[in-house]
């Protein structure tokens, strides 16, 4: 049996995605425990035990805690192949892997240092200069992804829905919140617009609660 926890929004949306696709593909249910961090249920010592860098997603797998998004999907495409979230061909799989890692090890610790500064700098001048900085780099990565969706055919990685096209997702809504203005990111808007169609991250969206569109001008 699989059980995810996640966080409303959090990068664990990619798993929780990829757990409707592979529901969709192959029958196989799945749980899914939402974690409160405003009440510090990702800090209990129960939690810890499983994820002791007190963060999702993590996947349970019959009992076994497993976590790092980039772990959880290779488990998750190679005991779910009919699911085809990576594609088979050796060299095209790499590549698909080598984005999603971009991703988790790049652009989503980029917006970190935007929304949690305090992890990374005390002082309100130096959490300042993270957000403001670190906002910078993050529009820059939004633009290269825009990149790779000109390319898209239709997904980044071909006719199936992979990690990386999910991810895309989660960053989009996170720009919103970081202040990034949409119209600079026409391309990017409309694939997100495009995926939130498909019935696997609907489900996701709605089990989250999220909306996607969270940018606000000033
Ligand atoms: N490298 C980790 C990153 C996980 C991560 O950053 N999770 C965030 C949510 S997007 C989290 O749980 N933050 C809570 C905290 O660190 O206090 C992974 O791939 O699982």
């Amino acid at each position: 049996m699989l059980k995810l926890y996640f966080a409303p929004g959090a990068c664990s949306f990619v798993p929780h995605v990829a757990l409707e696709v592979i529901k969709a593909a192959t029958g196989a249910d799945f749980e899914t425990t939402l974690v409160k961090f405003h009440k510090g249920e990702h800090t209990t010592p129960e939690y810890l035990a499983m994820n002791p860098n007190g963060q999702v997603p993590v996947l349970l797998v019959d009992g076994k805690p497993l976590t790092q998004i980039v772990a959880i999907c290779e488990y998750l495409d190679r005991n779910y192949p009919q699911a085809a979230l990576l594609p088979t061909d050796p060299w095209a799989r790499s590549q698909a892997l080598s984005m999603l890692a971009w991703m988790n090890n790049s652009v989503h610790p980029t917006f970190t240092h935007i929304f949690r500064p305090e992890k990374f700098a005390a002082g309100d001048a130096a959490m300042a200069e993270l957000k403001r900085f670190n906002t910078i780099q993050f529009a820059q990565h939004l633009e290269r992804i825009q990149g790779h969706i000109t390319h898209a055919n239709p997904y980044l990685f071909g006719d199936k829905i992979s990690f990386a096209d999910i991810y895309t997702v989660v960053f989009w809504r996170w720009g919103g919140i970081a202040g990034i203005d949409p119209d600079t990111l026409p391309g990017y808007k409309a694939y997100v617009d495009k995926l939130a169609l498909l019935p696997a991250v609907a489900a996701a969206i709605e089990r989250e609660r999220i909306v996607l569109h969270m940018f606000k001008k000033a």
